[in-house]
């Protein structure tokens, strides 16, 4: 098990397109493992294949409460199959550190995806856990969640994601 260096908007890798996982085999098994141990040393509770350089359709997700126990969702080549709704939450990402904003999404979705056993899932998700899958899979197709801003708020965005990144250079 090791930690995954996060790539960082505004890395190329994060806008391309993942490809479909065919066959899970160790190295998917071993990849899916260190982006869960990345992602729970962040701490973050979603992150994607592309966010730590690799172009592939996986995903993993924990979006279960502090005091709870934990909830651990790998998800291979997953789909939004439908969905309802739409609400604006807070977002962050792992990959623009110290930056968040209100998105539109889906408060409720039904999703598809793959297990590491190689099962096929189809379920409900609602509320962070929605979210988190629709934030997940557009990393996926290259998107970012401040791809969904308003051009002023995307404008304000770059200003003070300059300003972040300075700053984090500075307390090196
Ligand atoms: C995606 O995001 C997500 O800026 C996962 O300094 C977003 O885990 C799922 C994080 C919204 C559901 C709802 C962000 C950590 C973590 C930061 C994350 C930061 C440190 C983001
Ligand atoms: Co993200």
């Amino acid at each position: 098990m090791a930690l995954r260096k996060i790539l960082n908007y505004p890395e190329e890798v994060l806008r391309q397109k993942s490809l479909p996982v065919d066959a899970v085999d160790d190295d998917l098994r071993v990849l899916a493992q260190d982006m869960a141990e990345t992602m729970y040393a962040a701490p973050g509770v979603g992150l994607a294949a592309p966010q730590v350089g690799v172009l592939m359709r996986l995903v993993v997700i924990d979006c279960a409460p502090k005091d709870e126990p934990p909830q651990l969702i790998f998800a291979i080549n997953p789909e939004i199959t439908a969905s309802e709704g739409e609400i604006s939450e807070e977002e962050g990402c792992l990959s623009v550190p110290g930056f968040y904003a209100k998105v539109a999404r889906s408060p409720k979705v039904r999703v598809r995806y793959r297990t590491l056993d190689s099962e096929m899932v189809e379920a409900d998700a609602e509320g962070l856990l929605a979210v988190a899958f629709q934030h997940e899979i557009d990393h996926l197709d290259g998107v970012l969640f401040v791809d969904h801003l308003s051009p002023l708020k995307k404008t304000l965005f770059k200003k003070k994601y300059k300003k972040i990144m300075q700053q984090k250079e500075e307390e090196l």
